[in-house]
């Protein structure tokens, strides 16, 4: 399959022999076949586990996977991303979100300069600067401590802090206030506008490249929010960028003392751990932002140095690789149960889908197999009341992670364990499903007649065989959530290296923002005519019409 001609691999080939044999096999016999299933197919690091026993597997197909990683390199490319190759080929970039988690020693290479020094610098001023935030030292223009902190950035320089903030804001200091300013759409701005002071509010304004129309577009609107209310000179006080370009920053009238750098060896939906991170640390306090980059290191170890077979990140891919190439099913669903972790799966359908959402490979061909699969989500336990009805008896299946945190930030009466048992039963029910037989039964002991539970069997029977793995840890803290992020970033890594694929630009994202360039003049009635398709001709012509 790989290389200019795609020709299937020996391992490749061996799977699809491994596939045919299992796909019959069903799970609930394989327990029953193996008391140790659990523990055989359990792996365990810093109080995360990861039970991945209620999959399609057997130790003939683990094996066999693990053999595709080996074929494929996996090992050496994981070394070149630490070493800081430029493994983001096609932008000539290497990719060291590593480093902006390395708390070791260790010096981490980019063009042959250590990365290292300026990371902790910018750390350092980050940590300061929040502080000052926290503290009160940091003041708005008027002298007033400055309480709601307003993120103004769109897809990665949103989405992280936003889903961070969420999930952690049982640990947000008192009195602080996080904003999140994202679409273009004038009601994002509004609706978190209405209501602020001018006073207290700082406005972070969150872009790497700072050309991003949306995030410049919010910026100026916000800007001029607080300039009529409290002058032009207000603005040092209550407006930061984080970026990559100097220039803009200055162009956009922020001074570049109140910018925090990253770099272009930073992908934006990997940049949550950088200067990105900035609305984190003023609402969790800087220590605790420390932690999430200590869980995030911890897994970043462990996937370097671990053996395949116990390599939490290493084996997730190869389980969705086994799925999306050999079972054919090109989604997958991510099920936090915790509402704090509400975000999770937005979050993740940016780290994977704009990672792998790919199709020609690294010899500049077109691939013939599946790469980056659909993921979707939701906060257990309300999507049991949604989509859940597909995942049980919809014609395919679609492998679930369930994340579950044990204890909950507000353990209030027994709603935690009635949500625990939710989640348990779910992976339970999709693997173990109801056989006809055991419905009938279920059907006679309720006393049906005999014609209501022929009527009735079928659609009370559930196929079962549905994979799911579980990620249980303690408690949702900055720890565990790190190392939860990182496990993500380095399935969605490995998975890249097999399909062989860059995971780490995209392209995709370029081609409506260049088309909407091209219709913006004509909606503005600064040009006319231009060349589109009809139907897009006809849908302008419309929109002006509704719009007058
Ligand atoms: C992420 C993408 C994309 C990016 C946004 C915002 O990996 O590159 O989601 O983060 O387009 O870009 P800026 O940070 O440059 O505004």
């Amino acid at each position: 399959m790989f290389g200019l001609s795609q020709n299937k691999t020996k391992g490749w080939k061996r799977l699809e022999r491994e596939y045919k044999r299992i796909k019959k096999v069903q799970m609930r016999n394989l327990f029953e076949q193996d008391e140790r299933r659990a523990e055989k197919y359990t792996l365990r690091l810093n109080g995360l586990t990861l039970d991945y026993s209620k999959n399609r597997i057997d130790d003939k197909v683990l094996s066999a996977l693990l053999n595709l990683a080996k074929e494929r390199g996996v090992t050496q490319k994981i070394k070149e991303m630490f070493d800081g190759s430029k493994i983001n080929f096609t932008e000539n970039r290497s990719v060291l979100h590593i480093a902006l988690r390395n708390r070791s020693n260790r010096k981490i290479l980019s063009d042959g300069k250590d990365v290292m020094p300026q990371i902790r610098e910018v750390l350092n001023k980050m940590k300061n600067f929040s502080e000052a935030v926290r503290l009160g030292k940091f003041k708005g223009q008027t002298g007033k401590k400055l309480t709601d902190i307003v993120n103004i950035g769109i897809g990665g320089s949103d989405l992280g802090p936003f889903m961070v903030c969420e999930a952690l804001k049982k640990y947000w200091a008192k009195g602080i206030h996080c904003h999140f300013i994202s679409n273009i759409d004038g009601t994002a701005c509004a609706e978190v506008l209405d209501g602020l002071n001018p006073e207290t509010t700082l406005f972070i304004v969150a872009s790497k490249t700072f050309t991003t129309i949306e995030t410049l577009t919010n910026a100026k609107t916000c800007r001029k929010w607080l300039v009529d209310s409290l002058g032009e000179h207000a603005v040092a006080k209550h407006f930061v960028a984080l970026s990559t370009n100097k220039a803009e920053v200055e162009k956009f009238g922020i001074n570049p003392e109140n910018m925090f750098e990253f770099w272009n060896f930073v992908g934006g939906r990997y940049s949550v751990w950088s200067a990105i991170g900035l609305i984190i640390c003023i609402a969790i306090g800087f220590e605790n932002f420390e932690k999430l980059l200590d869980g995030a290191f911890a897994m970043d170890e462990h996937f370097r140095k671990a053996e395949p077979q116990n390599n939490m990140p290493l084996i997730l891919a190869l389980l969705g690789v086994w799925y999306n190439n050999f079972f054919n099913i090109h989604r997958y669903a991510v099920i936090p149960y915790d509402q704090y972790l509400q975000y999770l799966p937005s979050y993740l359908q940016q780290l994977d889908m704009e990672s792998n959402g790919k199709s020609v490979d690294k010899n500049n061909s077109f691939v013939k197999y599946a790469t980056g699969p659909v993921l979707f989500g939701g906060a257990g336990t309300n999507v049991q009341h949604s989509f859940f009805q597909l995942l049980h008896q919809g014609t395919e299946p679609v492998p679930v992670d369930f994340i579950v945190p044990a204890i909950s930030h507000n353990e209030i009466g027994n709603h935690h364990t009635i949500l625990l048992s939710n989640v348990l039963a779910q992976g339970e029910a999709l693997m173990k499903g109801k056989t006809i037989s055991e419905a009938t039964e279920e059907l006679r002991q309720s006393g049906k007649s005999k014609q209501e539970i022929e009527s009735l069997k079928k659609y009370k029977s559930f196929t079962g065989n549905r994979p799911s793995n579980t990620l249980l840890f303690k408690k949702i803290d900055p720890f565990a959530l790190g190392q939860l992020i990182a496990l993500y970033e380095h399935k969605v890594f490995v998975q890249g290296i097999i399909w062989n694929i860059n995971s780490f630009d995209q392209m995709g994202v370029e081609l409506g923002k260049q088309l909407a360039l091209n219709i913006l003049p004509e909606l503005e009635n600064r040009a006319f005519g231009l060349n589109h398709d009809v139907s897009t001709l006809a849908l302008i012509k419309e929109v002006k019409k509704l719009r007058k």
